[in-house]
């Protein structure tokens, strides 16, 4: 596997990012790892996540304008990835509210007024992609402030099907797929779940993470593609 793929999953278990167990989802699935980003805790592991997305954002060659990160998650992320991308490209980022507010500047975005966003290609920096509902929900977000999303970069392409996808097991498209497809956007991720059963197999996590091995491929067969 791929230095950067092994120096990202070593940072998420040392910080509690990624952790195994029992979660249930957003979407209902009930999940036998989960990746909570907020745990990137530090000014040093905030660095080096956005030092990482810099480096997939600049590997992608994806041209945009300006960055947006999505409530609560995405924010700090987005403060972090548009710092390190500053050395080679230096762009606005904004973000959204969860509540509209109705005083001062008003409204649900920050960081770019609506002049600045109107007809300006807009990449979204968020955490994971399990069924992409939260991916089409920004999307929504650009669209109706009148700029044109052109890209997603996440931590963590869960590799699941997508929320609307009721095809039979065989013919079953992943969220990320189905976002490329129906908006025509590529998304970027700086590892896959399977970097993450790589990375347990290999036994680079020691022997603590092999039991949740066969959980992890149980899961993969239910909701993965
Ligand atoms: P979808 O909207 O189904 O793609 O789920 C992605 C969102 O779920 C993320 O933006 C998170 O808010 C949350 N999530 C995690 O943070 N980590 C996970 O490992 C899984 C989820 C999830 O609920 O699916």
């Amino acid at each position: 596997m791929k230095e950067f793929e092994k120096g990202f999953i070593e940072l998420a278990t040392d910080f509690n990012v990624l952790r195994f167990g029992e979660f249930k989802l957003k979407s209902g699935r009930i999940s036998p790892y989960f990746f909570n980003a907020g745990q990137f805790n530090t000014g040093k592991a905030i660095k080096t996540v956005g030092q990482l997305y810099s480096q997939k954002i600049l590997d992608s060659k994806v041209e945009f304008d300006l960055l947006f990160g999505p409530a609560y998650k995405g924010i700090p992320l987005v403060t972090a990835v548009s710092s390190a991308l500053s050395d080679h490209k230096d762009c606005q980022f904004m973000y959204d509210r969860k509540e509209v507010k109705d005083h001062g500047e008003g409204g649900n975005l920050v960081g770019a007024t609506a002049e600045e966003i109107k007809g300006k290609r807009i990449l979204i920096v968020d955490d994971v992609i399990t069924a992409g509902t939260a991916i089409k929900q920004s999307v929504d977000v650009i669209v109706k402030a009148g700029g044109i999303p052109v890209g997603v970069v996440v931590a963590i392409d869960r590799q699941e099907v997508g929320s609307n996808n009721s095809a039979g097991e065989q013919e079953r498209t992943s969220a990320v797929m189905d976002i490329q497809k129906t908006l025509n956007i590529p998304v970027y991720s700086i590892v896959k779940l399977d970097s993450i059963i790589e990375y347990i197999e290999g036994g680079y996590g020691g022997e603590k993470y092999v039991a949740y091995l066969e959980k992890i491929r149980e899961y993969r067969r239910v909701f993965g593609v």
